[in-house]
Formats: structure tokens, C-alpha cells, sequence
């Protein structure tokens, strides 16, 4: 049986997990669940990225220490993921003591190959990218992601040799053209790093949230050497390893370098296998305006599935968009998609077919409607994670479904062989949602999967 190894960013748990969270952990879901259809191994990891001043900062603001504060922020992430049907293998923490363990094994390791050495760093640093920039990289003296102002930090600190990678990092780029995905944003990453690669900055000193350096304890490792090595982590653990490596990391593209460039630096440094590939998809705007905690434009996970319910929530984020671009979310938006599309296309076909079966009954018959279905081209799309055109292909199919019913006005013909094909054409429509639309994906099977079918009740209520 196939492995196949599925990764999301870990989030910062210095706040309660937003639609934009959710966006990258259904994205997982989703593939996780098809890969799973498809009869495959499937590992699906998620967690949280404990460490770090960001966190250490927040904890602070609220008196608290920041085990204790990640502690019940985690449990919200965890909540939240339940809420949405997210079905992970494991939720990893960067305070979990079997990735502490990896992370200064590994430090110990490209320590002793030379590829760290100690130095001292000035620069401006955001807390809120947990990155430096240099001078030129500030718009009017603030991060150019965050528009706050940039603080000036200058700290001995240990480096890693980055520099020594760019050429390898190349190589790797070219000879593996799905490393890096979609495509246009490969382009970019690819002349960034020709441009050149300084060394990075891997310790910290003006705070202590973090894994010590075991060759340095009044050092602490950088957020994002610690967190990064959570996706090998996760897989040292007994009868995980085969999982390894990575067959593909969803992330956003906001942290598309680090992924792109630091992690598989680290990587080539420490000896281990690299990932197979690395899918950055877009950005979501809240009525065309930035999702940001601090200008009060974010929608949460209990405001999101309370629009229309959780599968509306899930059906309508990939189907919206392609996942690779960005894309707005409104209210407004959501409710069409679920009146339009999921009551009055699916919910429309299950009712009027359930009924008519109860009516009439069914009549086994070779399955013409079914060949309509291009099943060979819907799984290129899932394999692709072209998600929105896969909703697509099943839509024009549900379609195809309900102008059936229509041309041969089973109503007065009665025709139970044609309810046959239907009946088997939307079992194939619910395993095939299924990744999508979980809940009403099973009631949709198990109703139609009945030895009597009756009139099924109303699937998604109109809003
Ligand atoms: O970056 N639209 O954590 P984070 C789409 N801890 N996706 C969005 C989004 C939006 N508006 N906002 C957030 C970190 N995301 C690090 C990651 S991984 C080793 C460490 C999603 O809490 C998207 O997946 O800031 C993005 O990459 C992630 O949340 C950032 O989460």
C-alpha cells in the first residue's frame, strides 16, 4: 500500500485559529480524505509552534507563563479543527519532548559539520514575522508585511550557512520542477535566491522561550529552525518513519521561503531526505479587507461554520477559488453558493430521486448515466489540488443528474431502471464529496444505501 505524508504549517497559538487557519487545515483534509479514498497510507500531521518571542510576548500581555498560555490556546486549535470534521493523525506541539529531543539532535549534528558558527547580528527584527530585514527592506523604517514599526536589535548570535546552500538549493529547484508549487511562485523563489543567500541568524538571546542550544545554553534556537523540523519530528516516532519524507507541506504563501529555502538548507546540511514537494496557496481577504486580528477584520471558526453550517463552510472555500490564488470571503458569497449550488443542485437531486424511488422503486440495469462521469479526469484534478475544478466536474455531473429526471419525466413514466442509474450515479456523487462535505457525504450514502429508499429529508436548508 502507498504512503502518503501530508503536512499544514504549525500555527503560533497567540490567538484562537481564524478561517485563514482553517483554510490551509481543510486544504490537508481534503486530500488527506481523497488520498485515503484511493486506498492509500495516509499520515496527516497539523500542531501548533510553541516557541518563539511572538508567543513569549503575548503570554506576557496576559500574565501568564507561556506553557500555560499555548497550553489553552492549543486546546482551541484542537476545537476548532474538531468543529470543522478535520480528521488529523496527530497534532503536534513544538513542546512536545519527542520533537525537543529531534530538534537538538539535530543541532548537535550540523553543529559538529561546521555548518554553525557563532557571530553577532544587528538588524531590524519583527516579532510578528519572527524575521530580520535589513535597512532596505523597511518601508519608512516598518516591516513591509506588517506596517508596524521595526524594532533595531543587535545580539551575538550562532549562524547557519546558508550561503553554502544557494548553489545546491538551485540545483534541487531545477531538477525537481514540482518542488515548489503553483508554478509562478516557483519562479520567484527561484530568483530570490539567485540574487544571493546570507547566512541566518539561528539563536536568540533576549529571551528564553525557546530549546536551548546544546552547545550554548544562554542561547536560544530561532522559532523557525525549532518549528520547521516539526514535520521530521513527528515521523521518528515508532512506526512513523516510513512516512518520511514529506509528500507534500500545504502552506500559505506568506511562508513560502522559509519553506522553499531555509528548510531544505537545513535538511541538505543535516543528512535527511528532502520533501517531495511544497504547494503555497493564496490569501484570503474578509470583504476585500486584509484578515488581521489588529484591525478587526478576522472572521473565527464559530462565526464561519454559523453562516451555513460546517460543510457549506468547507464546500465553499474550495470551490470559490483556485487554491494557489487569492480570494474574498463574504457572508454574502457563502449563503449563494449554498442556496444555489448545495440546495438547489445536490440537496434538489437527493430529495426529488429519494422520493421517486420510494414511489416506484428500482430496476438493476447497465449504468449509462454513470459513463458520463469523467472519473480519470477528476482524480489528474485532486492529484494536481486543483480542488475547485474537481467540485466543478461533480457539479456539471450533478447536472447531467438532475436534467435526467427531467428529460425522461420519470414522475409519469416510472421508469425504475432509470432510478436505478440515478440511485448509483449519486452514491458515486457522495464518495467523491466525500472529502469535501464529510457529514452530508455519509447521509447522502447511507440513505441511498438502504434496502427500502424513502424520501429523504431536506440536506441543506435554504437560507
Ligand atoms: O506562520 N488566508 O504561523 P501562523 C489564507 N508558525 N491562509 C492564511 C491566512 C489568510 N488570510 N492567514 C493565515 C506561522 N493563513 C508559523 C508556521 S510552519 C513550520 C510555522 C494560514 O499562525 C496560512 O497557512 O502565522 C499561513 O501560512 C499560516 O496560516 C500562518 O500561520
Amino acid at each position: 500500500m502507498e504512503k502518503f505524508y501530508i503536512t499544514t504549517p504549525i500555527y503560533y497559538p497567540n490567538d484562537i485559529p481564524h478561517i485563514g487557519h482553517a483554510y490551509t487545515t481543510l486544504a490537508a483534509d481534503i486530500s488527506a480524505r481523497w488520498n485515503r479514498l484511493r486506498g492509500k497510507r495516509v499520515f496527516f500531521l497539523t500542531g501548533t509552534d510553541d516557541h518563539g518571542k511572538k508567543i513569549a510576548q503575548a503570554a506576557e500581555k496576559e500574565n501568564k507563563n507561556p506553557k500555560e498560555f499555548t497550553d489553552n490556546l492549543t486546546l482551541k486549535f484542537k476545537e476548532a479543527w474538531k468543529k470543522l470534521n478535520i480528521d488529523y493523525d496527530r497534532f503536534i506541539r513544538t513542546t512536545d519532548k519527542d520533537h525537543e529531543e529531534v530538534v537538538i539532535d539535530i543541532l548537535k549534528k550540523v553543529y559538529n559539520k561546521g555548518d554553525i558558527y557563532k557571530g553577532e547580528y544587528e538588524g531590524f527584527y519583527c516579532t510578528a514575522c519572527e524575521a530580520y530585514y535589513t535597512e532596505k527592506d523597511l518601508e519608512e523604517g516598518c516591516c513591509p508585511v506588517h506596517k508596524t514599526k521595526i524594532e533595531k536589535l543587535k545580539e551575538k548570535s550562532y549562524f547557519f550557512r546558508l550561503s553554502k546552500y544557494q548553489d545546491k538549493l538551485l540545483d534541487l529547484y531545477k531538477k525537481n520542477p514540482d518542488f515548489i508549487l503553483p508554478k509562478d511562485k516557483r519562479k520567484e523563489i527561484i530568483n530570490r535566491v539567485k540574487e544571493g543567500l546570507k547566512d541566518l541568524s539561528i539563536s536568540r538571546t533576549s529571551f528564553d522561550w525557546g530549546i536551548p542550544l546544546p552547545f550554548d545554553k544562554e542561547h536560544v534556537c530561532y522559532v523557525w529552525f525549532d518549528a520547521l523540523f516539526n514535520y521530521y519530528s513527528a515521523t521518528r516516532e515508532k512506526g512513523k518513519e516510513e512516512f518520511w519524507p514529506t509528500d507534500i507541506h500545504f502552506i500559505g504563501k506568506d511562508i513560502l521561503w522559509f519553506h522553499a529555502v531555509y528548510w531544505p538548507a537545513f535538511l541538505l546540511s543535516a543528512g535527511i531526505d528532502l520533501p517531495k514537494k511544497i504547494f503555497a496557496h493564496g490569501w484570503w481577504t474578509f470583504n476585500k479587507e486584509k484578515i488581521s486580528k489588529s484591525r478587526g477584520k478576522v472572521i473565527n471558526i464559530d462565526e464561519l461554520i454559523a453562516i451555513a453550517g460546517v460543510d457549506s463552510a468547507r464546500y465553499f472555500l474550495f470551490r470559490e477559488t483556485s487554491f494557489g490564488k487569492d480570494g474574498d470571503f463574504s457572508e454574502k458569497a457563502l449563503i449563494e453558493r449554498h442556496n444555489n449550488e448545495l440546495a438547489d443542485k445536490l440537496g434538489n437531486l437527493v430529495s426529488r430521486v429519494s422520493a421517486l424511488i420510494e414511489r416506484h422503486g428500482i430496476d438493476k440495469t447497465d449504468n449509462s448515466l454513470l459513463k458520463k462521469l469523467n472519473l480519470k479526469k477528476i482524480e489528474i484534478l485532486f492529484d494536481n489540488y486543483e480542488f475547485d475544478k474537481v467540485l466543478n466536474e461533480i457539479f456539471g455531473f450533478i447536472d447531467i443528474c438532475n436534467e435526467y429526471v427531467q428529460s425522461k419525466k420519470i414522475w409519469e413514466t416510472k421508469d425504475k431502471k432509470a432510478l436505478y442509474e440515478l440511485k448509483e450515479s449519486i452514491l458515486k456523487i457522495s464518495e467523491l464529496l466525500w472529502p469535501f462535505i464529510p457529514e452530508s457525504a455519509e447521509k447522502i450514502k447511507h440513505h441511498f444505501s438502504a434496502e427500502k429508499i424513502k424520501k429523504s429529508k431536506i440536506l441543506f436548508k435554504k437560507i
